[in-house]
C-alpha cells in the first residue's frame, strides 16, 4: 500500500486564469503548457491502517496548512472510506512562488495515490483528477506540448507534440524567492468578479489556443513567441484591473522581459512568459540556451537561474 511517483511542473503558454465552476474547479478557459524534466516533485503515499489520521510532510517539514487539499485529493482518486496515510512530498524547486509547484506536486500525488492502490486508473482520469485539485496539474500528467480542455464539465488533455519533436529549452530566472502574496485560486475569483477585461479575455481565449496549437504544429517559434507573450501579458492585464489589483511582478521581472526583448532583437529564438508571481521563464531553442541562460543570470536582482528541457508526464518511480 505504498508508491512513489514523480511529476515535473508545467508551464502555460496558453494560459488558464478564471473559473468556469469553482467548486468542481473547472477552468473557464482552455490552456496550452510545456511540461518541464529538470525540475520535479517526487511524492510518496502510504496507507497506514495504524495510523488515525493523514500526515504530510514538504521537503522534511510537517505541513499542515496543505493537508486538507492533499486529503481531499486522496479522498476523490481512493474513495473516502480509505485508509489514512503517510504522504511525503520533495521538491527541487522553490514552493508556490510561481514556479507551478502545484502542478507537479499534485500530479505526482494523483499517480502516487493510484499506484498505491493497484493502479487502476489510465492517464486521462488521473489527469481530470489532479485538476479537480489544481487546475494546472492535470497538465502535468503529459509531457511535452499539450492542450487542457473543459467540454463541457470533463477537464480533456490532449498531447500536441512530444518535448523529443521539438526539444525547446526553458531558462527561470528567479526574481524572488518567497512565497506570493494573493494564490491563484483566490486571485483568479478576484479577476472573474472585479476585472473590467475579464470577459474579452474569455472570449478571445479561442483564437490564442488556435494560433498557439498551429505553431507547435508546424514548430513555427516565431508564431509562437507572438501568441504567447500577447496571451501572458493579457493575463497581467486582466489581474492588474483587478480590484484589489494582483500585480505580481518586481522591477527585476521588468528587466529581464527587456533582456528577452533585446536578445530576440538581436536574432535569438527565444520569448518570456510570466505566470502568478515574479519569476520569468525565458522559451528558446536549444542553441540559443547558454546565451539566454547569461543574458539573464547578468540582470541584477536575479537571485538564481535554473534551465530545463521539455520532460515527459508524471509516472510512478521505484519508492526511495
Ligand atoms: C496556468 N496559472 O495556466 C496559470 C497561469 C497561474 C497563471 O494555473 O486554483 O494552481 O489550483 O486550479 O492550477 C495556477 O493555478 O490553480 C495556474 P487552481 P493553479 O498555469
Amino acid at each position: 500500500m505504498r508508491a512513489t511517483a514523480r511529476a515535473q511542473p508545467n508551464i502555460a503558454l496558453i494560459k488558464y486564469w478564471g473559473k468556469s465552476d469553482v467548486a468542481r474547479n473547472l477552468p473557464a478557459v482552455g490552456s496550452i503548457s510545456i511540461t518541464l524534466d529538470t525540475l520535479y516533485t517526487t511524492m510518496s503515499v502510504e496507507f497506514d491502517s495504524a495510523i488515525d489520521e493523514d500526515r504530510l510532510t514538504v521537503n522534511g517539514v510537517v505541513d499542515a496548512a496543505m493537508l486538507p487539499r492533499v486529503s481531499q485529493c486522496l479522498d476523490a482518486v481512493c474513495g473516502r472510506g480509505r485508509q489514512q496515510a503517510s504522504i511525503t512530498s520533495q521538491c527541487n524547486f522553490p514552493i508556490a512562488a510561481g514556479l507551478a509547484s502545484s502542478s507537479s506536486a499534485f500530479a505526482a500525488l494523483v499517480v502516487a495515490a493510484d499506484a498505491a492502490q493497484g493502479g487502476s486508473r489510465d492517464r486521462a482520469g488521473l489527469a481530470s483528477l489532479a485538476g479537480l485539485a489544481s487546475g494546472s496539474a492535470a497538465r502535468s500528467l503529459y509531457g511535452g506540448f499539450c492542450e487542457l480542455e473543459n467540454e463541457g464539465g470533463d477537464i480533456v488533455v490532449r498531447s500536441l507534440r512530444l518535448g523529443s519533436e521539438w526539444p525547446l529549452k526553458v531558462v527561470v530566472a528567479v526574481t524572488e524567492a518567497g512565497p506570493k502574496a494573493v494564490g491563484s485560486t483566490e486571485a483568479m475569483e478576484i479577476s472573474r468578479k472585479t476585472s473590467p477585461f475579464y470577459e474579452r479575455w474569455v472570449e478571445q481565449q479561442g483564437d490564442d489556443l488556435a494560433a498557439a496549437r498551429e505553431a507547435i504544429l508546424d514548430r513555427d517559434f516565431d508564431r509562437l513567441t507572438e501568441v504567447a507573450e500577447h496571451n501572458c501579458l493579457k493575463m497581467h492585464s486582466v489581474m492588474w484591473a483587478s480590484r484589489p489589483p494582483m500585480i505580481y511582478w518586481n522591477h527585476v521581472t521588468l528587466e529581464c522581459m527587456q533582456v528577452v526583448r533585446d536578445l530576440r532583437a538581436q536574432g535569438t529564438q527565444v520569448f518570456f512568459t510570466i505566470d502568478a508571481g515574479p519569476q520569468v521563464k525565458a522559451v528558446c531553442s536549444p542553441e540559443h540556451e547558454q546565451l539566454v541562460a547569461d543574458a539573464l543570470s547578468g540582470v541584477s536582482g536575479v537571485k538564481h537561474i535554473m534551465v530545463s528541457g521539455l520532460g515527459a508526464g508524471a509516472a510512478p518511480v521505484e519508492d526511495e
